[in-house]
C-alpha cells in the first residue's frame, strides 16, 4: 500500500464542497449517497445517528503524516457527523477517546487504516471500504454495469474488494496484476463466488479490449494517452494516480480519483 504524503491530502479539507459537486457531475450521486450504497445503508436512517467519533494520530512506523487526521476529520464533518481529533497520540489517544465517550475511533498505522465501533465491535478497513465505494461510483459513472466488461488493475486489498463489488453489480470482471499469483488468486475467488471472470496477463492487450477500468494499482503511468478512447470511464483509487497526465486532461469528468474521500466516507457508514 502506498503511504500518502502531505501534498496528496493538503487540499482535502478546503475543497470538499467542490469535490462533492464534481462527484455529483461524474456519478449523479453525492459522497454520502455513494457511501450509503456501498454499505447498504439508507440515507434516511442516518439522520438520527449521531455517535461521538474520534480520530487518533498514530506515531508508529514512519510516523505522523502532516494533515492526515485533519483530512479524515474534515470528511467525517462534511458528511454531517461530529468528530474530534485527540490531543494525545497512540495509546494515550485511544484512552483519551474512550474516556471522552467516543463510540467510533479512526486510526491508521503504516499497514492498516481502520474505523472501529466500540459499542458494536464493527470494524471497517480503508482498503476494503475504498474498493466497495469506488465500485459503486464506477457503476453510476457507467449508468449500470450489468453484462459490461470491466478491467480491474491491481489485485491488492482495494482491487480485491472492488472486483467482488463490481461482479456483484453484474459486471464481467477481467483481472490484471503485475504479480500473476495475485491476479490468479482473485480470479479463483471470483469464480468460487459464482461469477464469470477473465484473467488478463497482457496489460497492453487488456487496455485495448476494455473501455471501463478500475485502477487500484499503486503505480504511475499505467494508463497512457494512447489507451484512452472517447467512451473510456476510469475509477482510480490507486495512489499515485495511474493515468498519464495528458490522459487526465483528455478524460476530464470520465475519471474519478481521490486519496481518501470515498474510502473514509464508506468506512464511517460501515461502522455506524
Ligand atoms: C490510508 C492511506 C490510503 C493510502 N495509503 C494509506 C496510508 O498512507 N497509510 C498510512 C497512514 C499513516 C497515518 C499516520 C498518522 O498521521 O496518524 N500514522
Amino acid at each position: 500500500m502506498t503511504r500518502l504524503e502531505q501534498n496528496d491530502i493538503n487540499e482535502i479539507a478546503t475543497t470538499l464542497v467542490d469535490y462533492d459537486e464534481a462527484l455529483i457531475r461524474k456519478t449523479g450521486c453525492s459522497l454520502k449517497e455513494i457511501a450509503a450504497q456501498a454499505t447498504g445503508r439508507r440515507i434516511s436512517e442516518l439522520f438520527d445517528q449521531n455517535p461521538q467519533i474520534a480520530v487518533i494520530p498514530m506515531t508508529c512506523g514512519q510516523g505522523i503524516i502532516e494533515g492526515f487526521v485533519e483530512s479524515v476529520a474534515s470528511i467525517i464533518t462534511h458528511l454531517g457527523f461530529k468528530v474530534t481529533i485527540t490531543e494525545s497520540r497512540d495509546t494515550g489517544g485511544v484512552a483519551e477517546a474512550v474516556q471522552s465517550g467516543a463510540e467510533i475511533l479512526f486510526m491508521a498505522d503504516d499497514d492498516r487504516f481502520v474505523a472501529v465501533n466500540l459499542r458494536t465491535g464493527k470494524v471497517s478497513d480503508n482498503g476494503d471500504a475504498t474498493g466497495r465505494g469506488y465500485a459503486v461510483a464506477l457503476e453510476h459513472m457507467c449508468a449500470g454495469l450489468q453484462d459490461k466488461k470491466v478491467l480491474l488493475i491491481g489485485a491488492g486489498p482495494v482491487g480485491n474488494s472492488a472486483a467482488l463489488a463490481l461482479a456483484g453489480c453484474g459486471a464481467k470482471v477481467s483481472v490484471y496484476d503485475l504479480n500473476l499469483s495475485s491476479s490468479q488468486r482473485l480470479f479463483r475467488e471470483l469464480e468460487k463466488q459464482g461469477y464469470t471472470a477473465r484473467l488478463e496477463t497482457d496489460l497492453e492487450a487488456a487496455l485495448v479490449r476494455h473501455h471501463i477500468l478500475l485502477d487500484a494499482c499503486p503505480a504511475e503511468d499505467v494508463i497512457m494517452l494512447r489507451h484512452i478512447t472517447t467512451d473510456m470511464m476510469i475509477a482510480a483509487p490507486g495512489i499515485p494516480l495511474g493515468v498519464q497526465a495528458l490522459g487526465v486532461e483528455q478524460l476530464s469528468e470520465r475519471l474519478l480519483h481521490d486519496p481518501l474521500q470515498i474510502g473514509v466516507a464508506t468506512m464511517i457508514l460501515d461502522v455506524l
